[in-house]
């Protein structure tokens, strides 16, 4: 059984992810900072086998602990998705709170390398595996307000490619997914929890389910060997920018 390392799946598109991938016939390491969601999880994917581990992947030391200490039946993954992250704050430059920038520079770009960092001695060892990015669309359009959120993305999409190019010769797949507008807890984060101005994200539109995301990551790591679908931009059929979506008035 193939073995899928899936971060920050304790919600929205990692959760979403474990699941598609058990229902493809992945054992799953599943890694979080939410034990008891974690929890669930597991026990919605039996008799699928998962091993949980809680650790904040920007620790670096934590990350590294949890790898190193994955038991064997484990311990060679196959799939790395690197989907821990988020944004937090939506403001202009002037008014940005500087903590919300380490936050999401330290998740979406430095945790993504931290968990890479951990994975990738066990990959190249055995001249195999596949690693996804969840990036967004962010990283590609600039939008008002996104300034680091944006940045931390199209970082993370950058180290996509060059880690395509680093690993081509140990046969590891890297590729990215970057989705559009997706209903998730994603809003409720950068809000703050402000639930109200996190529903309006979605008003007048379809937006992405989890679900939609976590079947293009199954289809991806599920093409045969020689093929990677290396970068998807994934939207809403209401959404056609960054910024520009139709919404029923
Ligand atoms: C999430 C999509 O457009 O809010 O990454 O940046 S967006």
């Amino acid at each position: 059984m193939k073995t899928a390392f899936v971060t920050g799946a304790s919600s929205g598109i990692g959760c979403a992810t474990a699941v598609a991938l058990a229902r493809a016939g992945f054992q799953l390491v599943v890694a979080g900072r939410r034990r008891e969601r974690l929890d669930e999880l597991a026990a919605e994917l039996a008799p699928t086998p998962v091993h949980i581990l809680t650790f904040d992947v920007r620790d670096r030391d934590a990350t590294t602990a949890a790898v190193i200490g994955l038991p064997l039946e484990f311990a060679a993954i196959d799939v790395l998705v690197n989907n821990a992250g988020g944004a937090h704050g939506l403001n202009p430059i002037q008014e940005g709170d500087p903590h919300d920038w380490d936050v999401m520079l330290d998740a979406n770009v430095r945790g993504l390398l931290n968990v890479t960092h951990a994975v990738l001695p066990g990959l190249t060892a055995r001249k195999t595996g596949f690693i996804v990015n969840i990036t967004s669309i962010a990283g590609r359009e600039a939008y008002a307000n996104g300034n680091v959120y944006c940045a931390s993305k199209a970082a993370a999409s950058m180290l996509t490619k060059t880690m395509r190019l680093d690993l081509l010769p140990f046969g590891i797949r890297v590729a990215e997914v970057a989705p559009g507008a997706v209903e998730t807890e994603f809003s409720e984060v950068r809000f703050k929890g402000d639930t109200e101005r996190a529903a309006k994200v979605y008003d007048g539109f379809e937006p992405l389910r989890a679900e939609d995301v976590a079947d293009v990551v199954a289809f991806m790591v599920t093409r045969p060997a020689h093929v990677n679908v290396a970068d998807v931009l994934l939207l809403p059929a209401a959404q056609g920018a960054a910024a520009t979506i139709f919404r029923q008035p």
